[in-house]
């Protein structure tokens, strides 16, 4: 089948793309994880209200150039919106599974150095280390807090590198997910390759340098945010993001996400100001939402989830009452 063949259906493309990309690693033990995960947590709470379960995707995906990588293609996302984000989920009562990118953000992580083994500890003699004085605290907070979320079955973490990895858990998460109907979320933050070299036709070596021109030809990644509200998890409440470097178009690219993909809400955010203000476009509303600087070291992500987690509230109770 020819992957670049565009009147081909979205569900077309979706199979092919993943009919021919490389095998996931460890599906099984993934599976079983997210069955876990789900099943402990989607027993109605003490208080009768059925508990709510976010998937938030974070950190880039890459598309590589090579069977054996040697190179690929990155899209920018350092993890942070989707590490503070998930702070803010557990707080609010969501149990999450983090989807990431290695080596990005991690929840809890915020305020330690970009080393943190090597930075936070230091020898006191050949043979024992201790934490430095001056991070004792935000340790000491990264331990307990990313402890009690792991341990208290609220925080599944799993790691991806390509979008091949990305969309095939996206699809195994999400398909886990539909049993939980509108108490599901997913708070796609990822950015997430546009283009990406199929794997039947990458090369299976290094590309070898010596000619003048690299001639790579990228194909466009099928539209999957259709397939997860129309396939994977229809009844779950569906929240993507739309990232512009020109503030003149965002909010129409939002608003035309919105539409096209059938989200429950597009967050649209600009490169050099995402971390002070966004916009949560809906169709009933566009509503901006700022970072409260009055307060320290608080953060978008403080008021975005909180008006995030109340229209999924709302939209639970619609469900039930259409029922
Ligand atoms: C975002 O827009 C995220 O907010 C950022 C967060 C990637 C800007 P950081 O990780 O940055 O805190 O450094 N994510 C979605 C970007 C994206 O690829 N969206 C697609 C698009 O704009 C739709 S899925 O077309």
């Amino acid at each position: 089948m020819d992957s670049t063949n565009g009147s081909q259906t979205l569900e077309a493309q979706a199979e092919a793309f993943f009919d021919s990309a490389p095998p996931l690693q460890n599906t099984h033990q993934i599976t079983q994880k997210l069955d876990q995960f789900i099943q402990h947590k989607s027993s109605p709470s003490t208080n009768g209200d059925a508990r709510r379960i976010v998937c938030v995707t974070s950190g880039g995906t890459t598309a590589p150039l090579e069977q054996r990588c040697v190179r690929y293609v990155d899209n920018f996302s350092s993890g942070h919106r989707g590490a503070t984000s998930t702070e803010y989920f557990l707080k609010a009562g969501y149990a999450v599974i983090f989807l990431y990118r290695r080596g990005s953000f991690q929840p809890f992580c915020r305020s330690l150095p970009d080393d943190p083994l090597v930075e936070c500890f230091e020898p006191t003699d050949e043979l024992n280390i201790q934490v430095r004085e001056a991070y004792s605290e935000a340790v000491k907070r990264a331990i307990v807090d990313h402890h009690a979320a792991v341990t208290g079955g609220h925080l599944l973490k799993l790691p991806f590198n390509t979008i091949f990895e990305y969309l095939q858990m996206l699809q195994l998460i999400a398909t886990s997910m539909r049993c939980l109907g509108p108490c599901a979320m997913f708070y796609l933050a990822a950015a997430v390759s546009d283009f990406y070299v199929p794997w039947k036709d990458m090369v299976e070596h290094k590309i070898q340098s010596g000619s003048h021109f690299l001639d790579v030809q990228l194909v466009q990644v099928p539209k999957m945010l259709s397939m997860l509200r129309k396939d994977w998890a229809p009844l779950a409440f569906c929240v993507s993001f739309k990232l512009e470097t020109d503030s003149n178009i965002l909010l129409n690219k939002a608003a035309t996400a919105l539409e096209k993909y059938k989200m429950h809400a597009v967050v649209a955010n600009e490169l050099t100001t995402r971390k002070e203000h966004v916009v949560v476009v809906t169709s009933a509303d566009n509503i901006i939402v700022r970072r409260d600087k009055s307060l320290s070291g608080n953060d978008v992500e403080n008021p975005l989830i909180k008006l995030l987690s109340e229209r999924h509230a709302a939209y639970i109770k619609d469900s039930s009452r259409q029922v």
